[in-house]
């Protein structure tokens, strides 16, 4: 176990950065009761952790732990992050760190953060956050964003939640300088479902991904790059069936008159139930496949020794 400021690295992850190995941070929202329901959570985070090993790479979970923002998470912790209620973006982290949290559950703001202070190019989630619909009235759009386009980290997701503004997420990205890329699909992935219809460069090479990484470093850019891997084929969902089902998750959503960070579990909670039972395996399956696409491209940056 060693200290990057006030960043707790674990032993395995620490011995992973000093010999110059592959490491893939993740986020620990997606794998609370927040983000899936138990005991769909460990079976995610193991199936996770499992396969960045398996292929090659070492995994680097983020969270909030008594006080300390924390970048590799042991096995006897684990349990800590599965209970975990309490959901801690970029601006609560350093909250959090101040009090004392006993735990909080990092989403991919807080996770970019921890990521990049810590030197570590290649993080992997599920889906990211964006802009809610009705934007315009309520403000909401995610940190997660915004910390993109702060943290040099190349964050691979399946998209943005589907139930999110696509169109003006991409726009927002744009305004913000991430460039947005497609693993092998022209189209922006909408995360239960393999295409949003929205247009953005493909990419097949890790290698291409670590250059535009260069590019951005030469240019003394702050920016990360954002990564979008299509649900693989046999888990997509049915694209009409789940779009009625979104709708019907956000109108409930909107009765309840909720509002803020709530929002994102509840309609995470409502698909899950609705869809009775098939977004959860979906789920599962496009966060297994984006840690086979984060592996390679961690390699990516090791071979070029960036
Ligand atoms: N996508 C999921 N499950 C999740 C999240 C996203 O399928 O749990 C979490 C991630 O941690 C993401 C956060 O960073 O939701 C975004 O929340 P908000 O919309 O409040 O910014
Ligand atoms: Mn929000």
């Amino acid at each position: 176990m060693t200290h990057v400021g006030k960043i707790r690295i674990s032993g395995e992850v620490s011995d992973a950065i000093s010999n110059g190995s592959p490491v893939v941070a993740l986020e620990s929202t997606v794998f609370s009761t927040l983000g899936l329901p138990e005991p769909s959570n460990r079976d995610a985070l193991q199936r996770c952790i499992s396969t960045i090993h398996e292929n090659g790479a070492v995994a680097a979970v983020t969270a909030v732990i008594d006080g300390e923002a924390r970048l590799g998470i042991d096995s006897n912790e684990w349990d800590r992050i599965l209970s975990c209620e309490t959901k801690v973006a970029s601006r609560d982290l350093v909250l959090s760190m101040a009090e004392g949290k006993s735990v909080g559950a990092t989403t991919v703001s807080a996770s970019l953060a921890i990521a990049a202070a810590a030197g570590i190019k290649v993080f992997c989630t599920g889906g990211i956050g964006g802009v809610h619909h009705g934007y315009s009235e309520s403000g909401d759009l995610s940190a997660d964003l915004y910390a993109l386009a702060r943290h040099k980290v190349v964050c691979v997701c399946a998209g943005a939640k589907a139930f999110l503004d696509l169109p003006r997420t991409l726009e927002m990205l744009e305004s913000l300088g991430v460039p947005v890329l497609g693993w092998n699909t022209s189209d922006f992935p909408a995360f239960y479902l393999r295409s949003s219809k929205l247009p953005i460069p493909s990419v097949k090479d890790p290698a291409t991904i670590v250059n535009i990484f260069r590019n951005a470093s030469t240019l003394g850019l702050p920016q990360g790059i954002l990564v979008g891997v299509p649900i693989p084929e046999e888990h997509e969902l049915d694209p009409k069936t789940s779009w009625a089902l979104i709708e019907r998750a956000l109108a409930e959503a909107k009765e309840t008159g909720i509002s803020g960070p709530e929002v994102t579990p509840l309609i995470l909670e409502t698909v899950a139930r609705e869809s009775h039972g098939k977004s959860v395996p979906a789920n599962l399956a496009l966060l297994e496949n984006n840690a086979i696409v984060a592996v390679e491209i961690a390699k990516a940056f090791q071979q070029r020794l960036v």
